[in-house]
């Protein structure tokens, strides 16, 4: 017996995913969202939603059902997970607001977190169970995040941290939830396990570039722009791949981190100078030649594969 799905129309999906993340932040208890209801109006960029919708999409360019729930889980973990980071931060803005650990607190900021987190996994466990979703495990791609963010951690302020190590990092924080959200999207559009895990990989892949593009926004743009504090890694102890490079070529610099005597304006020129950004976007740029290769050699639409392309672009930063 062949099961009716009511797909859904393409422009009117993100809507949904929208309406889906706004109604859980709007109807949570008013003593949680006193904390959490201004995130529903703060402007995320959905970049996460946009690429399982898109990867769901079928040959009529129809998105399944199923894909709004997921999508919105994915977004309100990813929120989740940024109040957590503000605190691990010690952010004070986000998207040119307040942060909530800023504004109320770090016990409140980690306490609404950890609703958030519980909301989306609700959202998760609204989706009906199908023998078809059994590979996908969002709570082990929020394990991988949790991980990567523990092992940022662990190396806070090491100034020899290798390229490959700032790579594992970042393909837990950043790239896992990216990875979940092509997964994800996969699975709803197509029946080939090998295809599903290419998607997966593409999802990764551009994780990892959006990672290197934020790592370098944090030394080039100013927080009118980013809507965010930059210039706060090296303050954090974060040591990422620009500062990596940075320091690896010039040995002077180390030795006036070591004895704290690096202000931003000389890291920022030190990055600079060093290539930092440069070598940045070089390894980036293989990822993106990667992420390529797998969009063109999957059997779909023009039109799907001129919006998955859309989407790595967004992740380097060029839309
Ligand atoms: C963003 O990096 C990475 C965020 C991962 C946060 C993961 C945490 C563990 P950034 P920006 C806190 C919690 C895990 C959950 C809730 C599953 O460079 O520049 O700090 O936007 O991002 O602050
Ligand atoms: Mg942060
Ligand atoms: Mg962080
Ligand atoms: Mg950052």
């Amino acid at each position: 017996l062949q099961e009716e799905i009511n797909y859904i129309e393409n422009d009117k999906a993100l809507d949904l995913v929208k309406e889906k993340v706004n109604k859980e932040l709007l109807t949570a208890p008013v003593i949680i969202r006193q904390y959490t209801q201004h995130l529903a109006a703060s402007s995320g960029k959905y970049i996460r939603a946009a690429a399982l919708l898109i990867c769901s999409q079928n040959e009529d360019g129809l998105i399944h059902p199923h894909a709004i729930n997921f999508a919105a889980a994915i977004e309100i973990i990813h929120l989740a997970t940024l109040v957590h980071d503000d605190v691990i931060d010690n952010a004070s803005t986000r998207r040119g607001k307040p942060t909530l650990q800023k504004k109320y607190g770090k016990r409140t900021a980690v306490i609404c977190g950890d609703y958030l987190l519980c909301t989306a996994l609700k959202v998760v466990a609204e989706i009906p169970e199908k023998k078809e979703y059994l590979n996908l495990s969002v709570p082990d791609y929020m394990r991988r995040v949790c991980l990567g963010e523990l092992n940022q951690h662990i190396n806070n302020g090491f100034l020899d941290l290798s390229v490959y190590k700032y790579l594992k990092i970042i393909s837990g924080k950043t790239a896992a939830l990216f990875e979940a959200s092509f997964h994800a999207g996969a699975i709803l559009s197509e029946k080939d396990n090998k295809t599903i895990s290419k998607y997966a990989k593409l999802g990764r892949y551009i994780g990892m570039i959006f990672q290197m593009t934020d790592d370098c926004i944090d030394f080039e743009t100013t927080e009118d722009i980013a809507k965010k504090p930059v210039q706060s890694d090296f303050e954090q102890g974060v040591i990422t791949l620009p500062l990596i490079h940075a320091f690896k070529n010039l040995p002077d610099l180390k030795k006036k981190a070591i004895s704290n005597q690096l202000t931003r304006e000389d890291i920022n020129a030190a990055v600079a100078n060093s290539g930092g950004l440069d070598y940045t976007r070089i390894i980036s740029r293989k990822y993106y030649n990667k992420a390529m290769k797998i969009i063109n050699e999957l059997l779909i639409t023009q039109d799907k594969r001129i919006k998955l392309i859309s989407i790595l672009d967004r992740a380097c930063g060029l839309t």
